[in-house]
């Protein structure tokens, strides 16, 4: 049993036990990001075809950039809406040299912006 459950009925253990789990990976996922934050990171699910479009962009170029899909992972989904303040896709999480991120949402602009910060 969870600490801290006893107590609970098994339909609220179930919740609370969720609701640890998912703390546990949000945590364990900024602790291994704030180690070795990417430099570039996109958000992004496979259905969405704004999403398909830098993909392909991706794919012509050889551009390797990490990615999350919002769908299938909460932790990215929360990440996208705690950081970039909406859950909008495809969105490019750059890192600035502050250590800051940037949080970039049209995928013209993720087009342009990757064009530029690499040149064919
Ligand atoms: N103009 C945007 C459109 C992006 C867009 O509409 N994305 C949809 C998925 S195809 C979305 O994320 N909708 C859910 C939301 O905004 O929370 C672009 O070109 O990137």
């Amino acid at each position: 049993m969870i600490d801290g459950t006893r107590g609970f009925s098994r339909r609220h253990r179930r919740r609370a036990t969720s609701l640890l789990f998912e703390r546990e990976s949000l945590y364990v996922s900024q602790m291994s990001e704030r180690s070795t934050p990417e430099p570039y990171l996109i958000y992004q699910y496979r259905a969405c075809p704004f999403c398909a479009r830098v993909r392909r962009f991706l794919d012509i170029r050889g551009i390797d950039i990490p990615s999350r899909d919002t769908l299938r992972d909460p932790t990215a989904f929360r990440e996208l809406l705690q950081g970039g303040g909406r859950t909008t896709v495809p969105c490019l999480r750059i890192l600035k040299d502050d250590g800051d991120f940037e949080w970039m949402f049209e995928s013209a602009d993720i087009i342009d912006y990757l064009d530029r910060a690499f040149p064919a």
